[in-house]
């Protein structure tokens, strides 16, 4: 008999399309294709999201640096899930200025992304201090409670934390507090509750960006895993409920249909409207942010809101 060995990728696909109820995870969504579709969504108006933290760092950048460094106590910065880093490189570009010394170090587990953040950094602040972390998260900031002796201020931006349900991030938070020492800071970016049309349509816009961000994960099955999905054979549907602050993003069959995994030698059925549950963007109040962090070893120290009041970036400190 062949065996073949699986990767994680492979195991985690088959997995969630074999249940009772098919879910995909949405850290999949990010191969070379999805990261350029996600820079689109984040270049269209409809998504709110990234206008407003970047006008949260332009407009903010002195109160920022005076909150992270109450009594003048020097600081490094250590970025999670870095990406672009265009927000970032705002608050980088004024602490240079500011003559502050720091080190900034970025954290992903793509090496790809983070060899182009250095590259880009180096070209524009060759001035900068940067030394980029491949490794998961929580490995990062152990590495780091051993390499440097300043307070580390981590970054996590960009309403990540809303991938997780309310439980899991309260467990995400706690183990991120017990990973960093006392007088650590996190700044966490948070997209806001707020008139549910404009999240709606953040996450169902007419362009059909966020769609075919969503099928993408389809064609990559298709490509690393010899599937046939039919793109065609599927839609892109988004619902934003205001009970639970949750959008929850979908993937629907359009009919019955029959789809081959060539490489895992394996057929997915699906009945029409049979969906595959691909993704969470929770949406939090003010309110929400203070209990997330008093239940995860945290407290809220400030928070920096964009004039719309539409997403907020909450600097906590460890208790
Ligand atoms: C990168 C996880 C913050 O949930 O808002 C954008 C991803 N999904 N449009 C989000 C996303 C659909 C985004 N995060």
């Amino acid at each position: 008999m062949e065996t073949t060995v699986l990767t994680t990728f492979a195991k985690d696909i088959i997995e969630g399309l074999s249940g009772k109820v098919k879910t995909l995870p949405s850290k999949y969504f990010y191969d070379e294709q999805g990261d350029k579709i996600f820079q689109a969504i984040m270049d269209m108006p409809e998504y709110y999201l990234t206008e407003c933290e970047f006008e949260i760092f332009s407009e903010q950048k002195d109160s920022i640096h005076r909150a992270f460094s109450a009594g003048n106590e020097p600081f490094d910065l250590i970025e999670l899930g870095a990406g672009d880093g265009l927000k970032t490189k705002i608050l980088l570009r004024y602490l240079l200025d500011q003559q502050v010394d720091f080190v900034y170090y970025p954290v992903d587990i793509s090496n790809h992304i983070l060899d182009e953040l250095v590259l880009d950094l180096k070209a524009e602040m060759p001035e900068l201090k940067v030394s980029p972390i491949n490794q998961e998260y929580f490995e990062a900031l152990n590495t780091l409670r051993n390499m440097n002796d300043r307070k580390n201020i981590v970054l996590f931006l960009g309403s990540n934390i809303g991938n997780f349900h309310k439980f899991e991030a309260t467990q995400f938070l706690s183990k991120l507090s017990a990973s960093c020492r006392k007088n650590d800071m996190l700044f966490i970016g948070i997209d806001q509750k707020k008139d549910p049309r404009i999240i709606q349509q953040a996450y169902d816009d007419p362009h059909n960006i966020t769609a075919s961000f969503n099928l993408n994960l389809l064609m990559r099955i298709n490509r690393e895993l010899g599937a046939d999905f039919n793109i065609d054979q599927f839609k892109h549907y988004a619902n934003y409920n205001p009970e639970n602050g949750e959008v929850n993003s979908y993937i629907f069959s359009k009919s019955n249909q029959v789809v081959k995994i060539r490489t895992l030698n394996c057929e997915i059925s699906f009945a029409e409207n049979e969906y595959i549950h691909t993704e969470i963007s929770k949406k939090y109040n003010i309110q929400e942010i203070k209990h997330l962090a008093d239940n995860s070893g945290f407290k809220v120290l400030k928070n920096f809101t964009d004039n719309k009041n539409y997403f907020v970036d909450s600097l906590w400190e460890i208790i």
